[in-house]
């Protein structure tokens, strides 16, 4: 990279630049030639969206139940105001779809929960029943068998108003909270963001408050006269079976629990509540354990006006994305460590000098962001040391193994003034995340051993991911960067290679649990058993390349859908995507396919599709928040993975010397 070594941003290379001489891409030094200019463009573009800070951040756009939930807040404890509500109804009314519904990912199908979320929000902002894109929506939300079919969630929001009965909710009884570390059920078996959620909704479940209604809803129901009908009752003798019955007996116990200790019990979680509100105010760092925070504590007592409560309120508002056109937009949770640290990288990889400004100023934010006091994750691990990385600004007590590997690959890449304080972080980066291995040798995202059966029967967890076993995505990201920082012999790392090997698909995939789908998995996992150590030839890696290439575009891109959640027709296929195809020759290049066809065509589809500012576009979620569920779009994987890809293609692959048996072998 010759373009950018004295740390200006903005100044596109005028060669990179001229769309006047296009390259010829038909031949392989057109092609090397057009990902160099590529690439060059694409330093500048990212280097100009740094933050003055140190941090990149790119909006996290999931779907309207955000948006809704927000204004459904403000209704409840009635600290609406109208400029608020206009955006935010703004923005929801632009995401409908033409037959009246919301989905909750680009091209998606319309989600029944997220539908009434949505309708219900804009009727709080004052759109009528009978408008025509209401009744499109009320009509659809009546086929698909009404609020009765919804999720818990979304019966538990219209339980607020008296639209929903509590007595036809699951019960989530604040007794969990006496129930300890190593009982068969306890609240540290759920993942953190489900713990996070469900400590605050204890409370609500057990006050069941109520504030009037604006308005009926009778339109959202099948039946208005008879709302809920019986649900289909599972087998009796299945797990499922059980646990409807205990959620009958926690109904019956309701009624006779004795007050104190429910008042007890509620107490305990308002404590754990205040004692994890990080200092911004907000909850993990994730909007929706702020938002049931806020309304247990007020629940409890607590006046708006309340230090913990007005500072809660606050971090609500920096969720919001106020949009040029008028419309506000709720993130689910902010991504600036990750997304520095991916940037990091595909500017390293991209020839950006070690020692530039841009990298080291990334470097320096990202010391300050290590977390080095204890958290959630201790009561697995109670002897181990701190020293990791959450992914968002403010979330010290949950640190993550996946933004914690990313980063010591970024700081690694980084030569910095203060060389001893990068090593002492990287130390405690990598002591960190091996104490974080689970008993099966793999990794999860936010805990150790985070595997209890339990979380996803409870008929109250009807929606998304409760628990947080490891996944080959966040295993493969920590085999990588123990083999970079010189482990790949270590019995820690050879046990998550062999845990990677054992969970390839027949196909030669690897599921994505973080990211869609098996592109990313695949794409995650191949160059971190490279890095380990094996060979380009090993079989595994070329069944991982023969799938990439059995599933490759024929414009020479790749993409899959979210429906490959669902269905397996969908698994690898889908329409091309910036960061897919990124992920699929991340594969390939570790694997040693540099000068193949199927790189070739990929690396060609990506200069093609670079738009002249040097970014890209990508209407299509390819992040996951929960598999099907939850689809994340964030707005800077488009940039990043793609320029990793094509610094890799045109400067190698980094660390090769590094790499403990040599390529080929
Ligand atoms: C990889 C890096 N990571 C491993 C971190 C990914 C962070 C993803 C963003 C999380 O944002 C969330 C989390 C939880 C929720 C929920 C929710 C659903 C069910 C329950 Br029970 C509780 C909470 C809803 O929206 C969320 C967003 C890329």
């Amino acid at each position: 990279m010759t373009a950018t070594t004295d740390g200006s941003t903005g100044a596109v290379n005028s060669r990179a630049a001229s769309a006047s001489e296009p390259t010829d891409t038909t031949t392989a030094d057109g092609v090397f030639d057009a990902a160099r200019q590529a690439a060059e463009r694409s330093v500048e573009h990212l280097l100009g969206r740094q933050d003055e800070q140190g941090w990149w951040k790119g909006d996290l756009a999931t779907n309207v139940t955000m948006d809704a939930e927000d204004l459904l807040l403000r209704q409840f404890l009635g600290i609406q105001d109208p400029d608020t509500v206009r955006a935010a109804a703004l923005f929801i009314r632009g995401e409908q779809l033409g037959d009246g519904t919301w989905a909750t990912f680009h091209e998606g199908p319309g989600d029944l929960s997220a539908t009434i979320e949505a309708y219900v929000a804009l009727r709080l902002a004052g759109d009528r029943p009978d408008e025509p894109h209401m009744s499109r929506a009320s009509a659809w939300i009546r086929e698909q068998g009404g609020i009765a079919a919804s999720r818990v969630f979304t019966r538990i929001w219209l339980a607020l108003f008296g639209w929903w009965k509590w007595d036809d909710l699951p019960e989530l009884p604040p007794e969990l909270m006496f129930f300890p570390k190593w009982a068969p059920l306890n609240i540290y078996d759920f993942g953190c963001w489900a713990r996070q959620t469900i400590v605050p909704l204890t409370i609500v479940s057990a006050k069941r408050p109520v504030r009037p209604a604006p308005f009926p809803l009778d339109e959202l129901h099948t039946d208005a006269r008879n709302p809920a009908p019986p649900r289909r009752p599972a087998p009796a003798a299945s797990w499922d079976g059980v646990f409807q019955r205990l959620d009958k007996a926690l109904h019956l116990y309701r009624r006779i629990a004795p007050r104190g200790v429910r008042r007890t019990a509620m107490n305990t979680a308002v404590r754990w509540i205040i004692e994890r509100q990080e200092n911004d105010g907000c909850w993990g760092g994730i909007q929706p354990p702020a938002v049931y925070s806020v309304i247990a504590l007020h629940l409890m007592g607590y006046d708006l006006d309340h230090p913990v409560m007005r500072a809660g309120l606050e971090s609500l508002d920096r969720f919001a994305v106020w949009r040029e056109d008028g419309a506000r937009m709720i993130e689910a949770c902010q991504s600036p460590v990750w997304d520095t640290c991916l940037a990091t990288i595909a500017l390293a990889d991209a020839g950006v000098r070690a020692d530039h400004p841009a990298l080291v100023r990334a470097a320096d934010w990202m010391l300050d962001e290590e977390i080095v006091r204890p958290g959630d994750w201790t009561v697995r691990r109670p002897r181990l040391e701190p020293g990791g990385w959450a992914f968002e600004f403010h979330n010290d007590n949950y640190p993550d193994i996946d933004d914690t590997a990313e980063v010591v690959l970024a700081l690694r890449r980084v030569r910095h003034p203060d060389p001893a304080r990068i090593e002492a972080a990287i130390r405690r980066g990598v002591r960190w995340s091996v104490g974080m291995q689970s008993r099966n040798g793999a990794w999860g995202a936010f805990d150790a051993d985070n595997t209890s059966p339990f979380p996803n029967r409870l008929p109250f967890c009807d929606f998304g991911e409760v628990v947080d076993p490891p996944s080959a995505d966040v295993t493969g990201h920590v085999v990588e960067m123990l083999a970079v920082e010189g482990r790949s012999g270590h019995p820690v790392t050879r046990r998550g290679i062999r845990w990677l090997l054992s969970e390839q698909e027949e196909s030669g995939a690897w599921f994505g649990r973080w990211g869609v789908n098996y592109v990313y998995g695949t794409g995650s996992v191949v160059p971190a058993l490279v890095a380990a150590g094996l060979p380009g030839t090993h079989p595994a890696v070329r069944r991982a390349v023969g799938w990439l290439e059995s599933v490759q575009n024929d414009d020479g891109g790749w993409g899959e859908d979210l429906r490959s959640y669902q269905e397996e027709k969908w698994i690898g296929h889908g329409a091309s995507t910036a960061s897919q195809t990124a992920w699929a020759l991340l594969a390939l290049l570790a694997a040693g396919e540099r000068d193949g066809q199927a790189v070739r065509r990929g690396v060609r589809w990506l200069c093609e599709t670079q738009r002249a500012d040097g970014s890209w576009d990508e209407p299509y979620f390819t992040g996951t928040g929960f598999p099907w569920d939850f689809s994340i779009n964030y707005h800077l994987y488009r940039q990043v993975f793609p320029l990793t890809a094509l610094g890799r293609y045109v400067y190698g692959e980094p660390f090769a010397d590094r790499v403990a048996v040599p390529k080929g072998a």
